[in-house]
C-alpha cells in the first residue's frame, strides 16, 4: 500500500489500537557520527540546493514554484498562494537552520522543481517536551509528479534534521498517510459571500437569495469588546503567560517562550494579525486572538484571481467569552478586506464555529508525528497545535 511510509518510523495502520505499545520514540537516536554526511542520491538529471531565502532571487523562485505547484482543493479550483513575506516569516523562526530549506534543481537549466522545509520547534506530547522539526512546503513540480521524488525529499530533510541532533517531527497533510494522530475539519466563515459564490468557493443556500445571504453574514463595522486592540511588543510577556497556561491543557501543543511568541504572534502586515483585550481598569491582559494570512489563487475565474483568506491561529479567552473574542476577530478581518475566515476544529474552536456562522468545508487536515507514538489518537479538541 505505502511502499515508502511502511519503511519509516511512524505509527503503522496495523498497530492502531494496540495499547501495549509504549508512548514515545519509535526508534532511538543514532550516534551523530553515523548520520551520513552526503546528501541522498537524486536521479541523475537533478541536484540538491540549500535555499538562501534571504536572497531575493531565491525567495522569488520558491514563491513561483509554490504558487504554480503547491496544494489545491479537491476540485482544483483554488491553489494556496503563500506570499514571499509569509514564507520569510514561516521559515526563519528563532534558531532556524538554513540547511533545512531544501530545494531540487534541474542540473542543466538550474530550474527549481522541488522543495521541502523544516523549522525547529519544541512540542509537548502528553507530559514530555520533545525537540522536533515542523516539516512543511513539500512540493514537486507538476511535470515531475509520481516519479518517487517526494520520498527522496523527505529522506533528505530527515538526514539534515538528524544532523542537528533532532529525531522527531510534526507535519500536517490533506492526504491520509500512516498514521494520523488526529484528523481535523476545516470550517469557513464567509465575509464576502457575493465573491465567494461567484468564484465557486461557496454556494447560494437552498431558499436563499443573494441579498438575504449578504445580510446573513453582515458584521458590525468595528470591534465591540472594550479594550480590544492590536498586540504590541510590550505585550509579549503577558501574552506568553496566557498562551503557556492555555496550551498546557492540550495533549499535543507547542512549548512557546517569549522569543517564539514575539516571532509568531507580533503583527506583521498581511502575514499575521494579533489582538488582545486589556482590562481598562486593572490593565490586565485577559484575552488574545490571532490569525494568519494565506491567500489562494482562483484558478479559472474571469473576474477574480485572488481569494484573501484569514486562518485562525492561537486564541485564548480567560475573561471575554471565546465566542465574543472570535466575533471581534471576524470584524477586524472584514475591516481588512478578507473574503473568508477559516478555522480548524482544534482546541476549543467547536464552541464558536456554528454560532458564528462558520460552515464545514470539503477539506480535512490530518496531523502526524514522525518517530513518536501516542497511546491514543486525539480528538481535534485535544490538539493545541496549528501549523502554517
Ligand atoms: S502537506 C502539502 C504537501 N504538498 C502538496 O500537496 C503540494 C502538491 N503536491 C505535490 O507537490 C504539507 C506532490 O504531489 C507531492 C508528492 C510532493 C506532495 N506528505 O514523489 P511521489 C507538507 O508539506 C507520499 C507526505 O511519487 P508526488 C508536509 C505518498 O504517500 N508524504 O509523489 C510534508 C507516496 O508514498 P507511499 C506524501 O505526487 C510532510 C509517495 O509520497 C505526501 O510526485 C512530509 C509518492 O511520492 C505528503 N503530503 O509528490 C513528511 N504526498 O509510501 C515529513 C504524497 O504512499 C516527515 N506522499 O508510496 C518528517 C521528516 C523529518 C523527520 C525528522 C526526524
Ligand atoms: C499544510 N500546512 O481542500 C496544509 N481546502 O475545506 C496542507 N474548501 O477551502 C494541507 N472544492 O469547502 C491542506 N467551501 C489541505 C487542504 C487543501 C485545500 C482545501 C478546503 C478546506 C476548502 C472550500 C472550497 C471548496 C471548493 C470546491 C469549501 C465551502 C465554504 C462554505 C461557506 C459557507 C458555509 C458552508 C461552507
Amino acid at each position: 500500500r505505502h511502499r515508502f511510509w511502511e519503511t519509516q518510523p511512524v505509527g503503522q495502520f496495523k498497530d492502531l489500537g494496540d495499547a501495549s505499545l509504549p508512548e514515545g520514540s519509535i526508534e532511538p537516536p543514532s550516534p551523530l557520527s553515523e548520520v551520513k554526511s552526503d546528501p541522498y542520491p537524486l536521479p541523475a538529471l537533478y541536484e540538491w540546493t540549500t535555499c538562501d531565502i534571504d536572497d531575493d532571487a531565491t525567495a522569488a523562485e520558491i514563491y513561483s514554484l509554490l504558487s504554480n505547484n503547491y496544494v489545491e482543493d479537491d476540485d482544483n479550483m483554488f491553489r494556496f498562494n503563500y506570499s514571499k513575506e509569509f514564507l520569510l516569516w514561516a521559515l526563519r523562526p528563532p534558531g532556524y537552520f538554513k540547511s533545512w530549506h531544501i530545494g531540487v534543481r534541474v542540473k542543466s537549466s538550474k530550474k527549481l522543481v522541488g522543495f521541502i522545509t523544516g523549522i525547529p520547534a519544541r512540542i509537548r506530547a502528553s507530559t514530555v517536551v520533545v525537540r522536533m522539526a515542523e516539516v512543511n512546503f513539500l512540493c514537486v513540480h507538476k511535470k515531475l509528479r509520481s516519479k518517487r521524488l517526494a520520498p527522496v525529499l523527505i529522506k533528505e530533510v530527515t538526514r539534515r534534521v538528524h544532523r542537528e541532533d533532532t529525531w522527531q517531527a510534526a507535519y500536517t497533510a490533506g492526504v491520509v498517510l500512516p498514521t494520523p494522530i488526529s484528523t481535523c475539519q476545516y470550517w469557513h466563515r464567509s465575509l464576502n459571500p457575493k465573491k465567494l459564490i461567484e468564484v465557486g468557493f461557496s454556494r447560494l443556500g437552498a431558499r436563499m437569495t443573494m441579498s438575504r445571504t449578504i445580510r446573513l453574514y453582515k458584521l458590525p463595522p468595528s470591534p465591540v469588546i472594550p479594550g480590544f486592540r492590536k498586540m504590541e511588543i510590550r505585550d509579549v510577556p503577558a501574552v506568553t503567560s496566557l498562551l503557556r497556561v492555555y496550551l498546557s491543557k492540550f495533549a499535543v501543543a507547542p512549548d512557546l517562550d517569549e522569543k517564539d511568541v514575539a516571532h509568531w504572534l507580533l503583527p506583521r502586515e498581511n502575514v499575521v494579525d494579533s489582538f488582545l483585550v486589556k482590562n481598562p481598569e486593572t490593565h490586565e491582559i485577559t484575552d488574545f486572538c490571532s490569525f494568519y494570512t494565506l491567500p489562494s489563487l482562483i484558478l479559472n475565474n474571469a473576474n477574480y484571481t485572488n481569494l484573501k483568506a484569514a486562518y485562525s491561529f492561537y486564541n485564548v479567552a480567560t475573561k471575554t467569552p471565546l465566542l465574543q473574542l472570535m466575533n471581534d476577530a471576524l470584524i477586524v478581518a472584514k475591516q481588512k478586506d478578507y473574503d473568508v475566515f477559516n478555522a480548524l476544529d482544534v482546541m476549543e474552536n467547536e464552541s464558536f464555529l456554528k454560532e458564528l456562522k462558520f460552515g464545514p468545508g470539503d477539506g480535512m487536515l490530518h496531523y502526524y508525528l514522525y518517530n513518536y507514538r501516542l497511546r491514543h489518537a486525539l480528538k481535534p479538541s485535544e490538539l493545541g497545535l496549528v501549523l502554517l
